[in-house]
């Protein structure tokens, strides 16, 4: 029972209570701060600009509207005036925050000049300019050439090659990274360093060079390899400036040598600001916090039936789980990356890019980006990464046919990782067959463009391996310089430099640094050994520039054993065949020869020694070996 005190004491709780409930609802149903009325507190703050990507475009160039990125602070509600003629904002949007203004802006060709253009953001609260340069196009000549398997390609890493400039080793923006006692710091190798020594890769017969990124990396952490971009148009203050590039890639051209620039459009380095500030909500591949993590299944991707939760894995997981993936199925990053190459291309010169991470960005990406270089460089040439060691896998990314999903990637050319895998089982471990690959180059468009090599920064050093002495080293090398394709070397397997995993595999290269005890970029620097690699690969190169059947057209193998193998290389109306026994002891071989090519009593001479010279016998060629013995023969 409920006494009548406590039935007033208990209703006068309810009253209590449905007063607290009304004043609850009625705040409530009071209107919320709106995003819109939120902006208007902000647009009490005048516009600031940090800056503008990219910071200048050309006049007549391809891509027209041109995409720029704002970045800065305050920009809500704002808009923005250009002071010039000729140029037309057509498009702009602000981020959500405030923070990012991407706007695309037509350049009129009759009526635009080249100048220095301001661009001003304004809002109620005052405004901010930026400059924007308009640059009528360089001249194309000794520019843009791509390569071929004409070429040598050399590939240094910036840092471990040659400290040409002491007064970049340790910049105010990042310093103390540079210490060339730790293995993953700045040991001082830059631009000036590979302008000094190009004579030196002249001499050894390179007519090409890939050098790793020269983005500016984070200046928190040592990100010497330079995949690790913040700022993906700046160099890396301990590489040097844009001017100096400039001078690098002139000097290279003026002694005859192209340079392939090294692009990383699958990811940033962590310290980007994109990855805590997107430009976009879909800029980046989820967030710092919550993202997918890349499982590297290449073979997901290249079939109908590949497992769609790996290809998904492998097209938008963050690199070794913590490189921000961008996302280029979105439009703005997509033309942001487009414009970006093409703008190292035009501000340098280039001849060539290398593409990093080439599987792990959608298809239809690169046949745009792809699409988007040629049209405006049409003898540009590109390489891709895909690192697989088999061809049937590798072959699918090659650009010139369309896949199953109906897209070309139009990539040039891809790197030979199947060949890389071979040439080091067979001249290094003992094992395996170097034709089991070249014999299914039908599996590629077009292989006799692709890119064989046995060392690069990603795999320990060839000299590591088991069984590769300096003389079996240098018959991988005449294999390397004599097989189909434009083969790539990599800086200090000339000199047989060992090293392990990276980034054992990335010692500094003797001569190129101060203090160092021997310069090896000089014959009296070497050693006797090294030297002997080094003359060998002189002057397998010098042979391979004399006679263009050994750098182009057609490979078909002779022969092969675990100890033996033999080759044609046929162009037009030339042939050439060469002849490896890679065994310790002399030996012969009787080679058939394909019918109706060769007539009875022709001579081959062996260009590598000219006492040696063999005859056609009954549609057969004898071939005698000396031990360890690589043999050139040019017929008569
Ligand atoms: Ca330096
Ligand atoms: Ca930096
Ligand atoms: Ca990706």
């Amino acid at each position: 029972m409920i006494s009548i005190k406590n039935f007033i004491k208990y209703t006068h709780y309810l009253l209590i209570r449905f007063c607290y409930l009304s004043i609850f609802l009625i705040i409530l149903s009071l209107p919320l701060p709106t995003a819109k009325s939120s902006s208007k507190l902000q647009n009490l703050l005048q516009p600031q600009i940090d800056k503008i990507e990219p910071p200048n475009w050309w006049i007549n160039h391809s891509v027209n509207p041109v995409q720029i990125i704002i970045y800065g602070r305050n920009f809500n509600e704002s808009k923005i005036k250009l002071d010039s003629v000729g140029v037309k904002l057509v498009e702009s949007s602000v981020s959500n925050n405030g923070s990012y203004i991407i706007a695309y802006l037509e350049i009129d060709p009759q009526k635009a000049t080249a100048s220095n253009i301001k661009i001003t953001v304004e809002n109620n609260a005052g405004n901010s300019t930026v400059d924007f340069g308009l640059r009528d196009l360089p001249r194309t000549a000794g520019k843009y050439q791509g390569f071929s398997p004409d070429d040598v390609i050399y590939l240094i890493m910036v840092d471990r090659f040659a400290d040409g400039d002491q007064s970049n080793n340790n910049p105010k923006e990042s310093a103390g990274f540079y210490d060339r006692k730790k293995p993953r710091g700045y040991h001082g190798g830059d631009f000036q360093g590979i302008i000094n020594n190009l004579p030196y890769l002249k001499e050894l017969g390179i007519t090409a060079i890939w050098m790793t990124p020269i983005y500016n990396n984070s200046n928190r952490v040592s990100d010497y390899h330079g995949y690790g971009s913040v700022d993906y148009y700046q160099t890396e203050e301990h590489f040097g400036t844009l001017e100096k590039l400039q001078e690098l890639v002139n000097t290279a051209h003026q002694q005859g040598i192209k340079i392939i620039q090294d692009h990383v459009l699958n990811h940033t380095g962590p310290d980007h600001t994109w990855t805590d500030n997107p430009p976009t909500p879909d800029f980046i591949n989820g967030t710092r916090q919550k993202h997918l993590n890349n499982v590297f299944d290449i073979a997901s991707l290249t079939s109908v039936n590949g497992d769609p939760t790996r290809a998904d894995l492998t097209l938008r997981g963050w690199f070794a789980d913590i490189l921000p993936d961008i996302n280029q199925t979105d439009r703005e990053a997509a033309q942001y990356l487009i414009q970006n190459s093409l703008w190292w291309i035009s501000s340098t010169g280039i001849d060539g890019i290398r593409l990093d991470t080439f599987p792990y960005i959608p298809r239809s990406f690169w046949s745009n980006w792809n699409g988007a270089i040629h049209k405006q460089h049409p003898n540009f040439t590109v390489v891709g990464e895909v690192l697989d060691g088999n061809p049937n896998i590798v072959s699918f990314f090659q650009g010139g046919v369309k896949r199953f999903d109906g897209i070309d990637s139009k990539v040039d050319t891809l790197f030979d990782y199947p060949s890389c895998y071979a040439i080091r089982e067979y001249f290094a471990n003992n094992r395996g067959q170097l034709s089991r690959i070249t014999n299914i180059d039908e599996v590629y468009p077009n292989a006799s463009v692709l890119v064989p090599f046995f060392g690069n920064h990603d795999i320990k050093r060839f000299a590591s391996e088991p069984q590769a002495t300096i003389e079996n080293t240098i018959l991988a090398y005449t294999y390397l310089l004599t097989m189909r394709g434009t083969p790539q070397l990599y800086y200090g397997d000339e000199l047989a430099i060992t090293g392990g995993e990276d980034p054992d595999n990335r010692k500094d290269f003797p001569g190129g640094f101060p203090g160092d005890l021997r310069s090896a970029f000089t014959s009296a620097g070497r050693t006797k050994s090294e030297n002997k690699l080094f003359n060998s690969i002189k002057k397998v190169s010098q042979i391979r520039q004399k006679y263009p059947q050994l750098r182009g057209g057609e490979m078909q193998f002779l022969f092969e054993d675990q100890d033996v193998v033999v080759y044609l290389r046929s162009k037009e109306n030339d042939q050439a065949i060469v002849a490896i026994n890679k065994s310790a002891n002399k030996t012969t071989r009787n080679i058939n020869l394909p019918a109706n090519l060769f007539a009875d009593g022709v001579t081959f001479n062996n260009k590598l020694n000219e006492k040696y010279s063999t005859n056609v016998v009954n549609n057969k060629l004898k071939i005698k070996f000396v031990a360890k013995e690589a043999i050139i023969l040019i017929p008569n």
